[in-house]
C-alpha cells in the first residue's frame, strides 16, 4: 500500500513537471506563402534580434515591458513574401492583416513580460503586443484585435 502511494506520488509531480515546463517548449509556426512551414522554438526567437517597450494595455494592469521579436523582422528573417499575415492562437482565435500594416518594432512578438515568460495561462507563450501608450494612433480597434494572445501560428498568405 505504501508502496502504491508513493508511486502515485511520483507519477503526479512528475506529471506536472512536464505540464510546467510545456511553455517553454510550444514552438510557434510560421508557414510562408509557399507551403513551407518553420517551427521556432523559444530558443531561436531569443537568438533573434530583441525589440522591447514599456507600455499599459487594455488587458493589464499598470505599466509592463514587453520583449521579443519585432513581427516585421522576425518575417524578414525567414524571407516572407505575400499580402497579408494570418495569426491564430491556441484557442483557435484567428485574424488577418495586410502585410504592409506591420511597422518595423510595432507590433512585437512578446515572449516576455516583465523579463519573465508568459504561460497559456497569462496570454503566453507569445503575445502580439503594440506600443499602446506610443500613441492614439495605436490604439484602434484593429490593433486590439490583432493583439492576438496564446499565438500559435504565423500564416504568410499571396
Ligand atoms: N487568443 C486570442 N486573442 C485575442 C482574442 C481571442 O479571442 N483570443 N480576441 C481579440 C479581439 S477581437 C479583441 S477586440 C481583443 C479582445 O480583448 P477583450 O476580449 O479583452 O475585449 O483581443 C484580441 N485577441
Ligand atoms: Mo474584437
Amino acid at each position: 500500500m505504501f508502496r502504491m502511494l508513493v508511486a502515485a506520488i511520483f507519477v503526479t509531480s512528475a506529471a506536472l513537471c512536464v505540464e510546467a515546463n510545456a511553455q517553454d517548449t510550444i514552438p510557434l509556426e510560421v508557414e510562408l506563402a509557399g507551403g513551407q512551414a518553420i517551427q521556432l522554438s523559444l530558443e531561436d526567437l531569443d537568438a533573434m534580434e530583441q525589440t522591447e517597450f514599456t507600455t499599459t494595455t487594455i488587458w493589464t494592469d499598470g505599466s509592463n515591458r514587453f520583449s521579443g521579436v519585432s513581427v516585421l523582422s522576425l518575417l524578414q528573417s525567414v524571407d516572407a513574401e505575400g499580402t497579408t499575415l494570418q495569426m491564430s492562437a491556441l484557442n483557435d482565435y484567428s485574424v488577418e492583416m495586410p502585410l504592409a500594416d506591420l511597422e518595423d518594432g510595432a507590433p512585437i512578438l512578446a515572449t516576455r513580460m516583465d523579463g519573465e515568460t508568459m504561460s497559456v495561462r497569462e496570454k503566453g507563450p507569445y503575445w502580439i503586443i503594440y506600443p499602446f501608450d506610443r500613441g492614439a494612433r495605436y490604439q484602434t480597434e484593429s490593433n486590439f484585435a490583432r493583439s492576438v494572445w496564446q499565438l500559435k501560428q504565423l500564416k504568410v498568405l499571396d
